[in-house]
């Protein structure tokens, strides 16, 4: 029998949200892009307004359905429509700018008490160097936000480093949901 695993990817403005979606999908994956009017503008040429989806098959006719959020606060009412059955949350960060921490603990703020309850796993995205600092400071973070979710570098172009996550997101949920079991990332298709 199919089935299908809903995740979502949040995350600051310019965290990578619609990059792993793009770098993951194996259907031309649906954006909601528009042109930064803000002062985003100085630093991308577009954000997310509505959410982004994509689809990976990972077996069978087994489905993981992949949902983007627009990274401002503002749109935080677009979880409520992803939210029914969602099994896991990963929570992209930039990590090329000195504000990565600011932006991680503004995603928490709008969404902490939402993910509270599911898997969820940190990506460190853009980051030019491991940071031994960066990665204290968001287990801090977490840790404040009375959260625990694994911390890990990915380039979100990358889409190794995406099936990377979500077999994290699939170890964490272990037990606790119908999931295919022991897929490696070599399986998923
Ligand atoms: N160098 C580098 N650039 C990246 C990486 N991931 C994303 N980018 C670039 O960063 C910019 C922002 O990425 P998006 O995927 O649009 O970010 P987003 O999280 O969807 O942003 P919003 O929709 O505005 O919330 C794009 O220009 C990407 O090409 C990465 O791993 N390395
Ligand atoms: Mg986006």
């Amino acid at each position: 029998m199919s089935a299908s695993h809903k995740l979502l990817f949040i995350g600051e403005p310019g965290a990578g949200k619609t990059t792993c979606i793009a770098a993951v999908s194996d259907i031309p994956p649906v954006t909601t892009d528009v042109g930064c009017t803000d002062e985003l503008a100085l630093r991308k040429p577009t954000t997310t307004v509505a959410f982004d989806y994509g689809e990976l098959g990972i077996g069978g006719e087994d489905r993981l359905l992949l949902y983007g959020l627009p990274g401002q606060a503002r749109f935080k009412f677009m979880f409520d429509i992803v939210r029914e059955g969602l099994l896991g949350v990963v929570v992209l960060v930039d990590g090329s700018t000195e504000f990565a921490v600011q932006g991680l603990r503004e995603t928490l703020e709008t969404y902490a008490g939402e993910v509270r309850e599911l898997p969820l796993v940190i990506a460190l995205n853009k980051l030019t160097t491991p940071s031994e600092t960066l990665l204290r400071q968001c287990r801090a973070l977490l840790d404040q936000y009375g959260l625990v979710a694994p911390i890990l570098p990915v380039d979100a172009r990358r889409r190794a480093d995406i099936v990377r996550l979500f077999e994290l997101l699939f170890i964490l949920l272990d037990g606790e949901a119908d999931i295919p079991a022991g897929r490696g990332a070599s399986q998923w298709h």
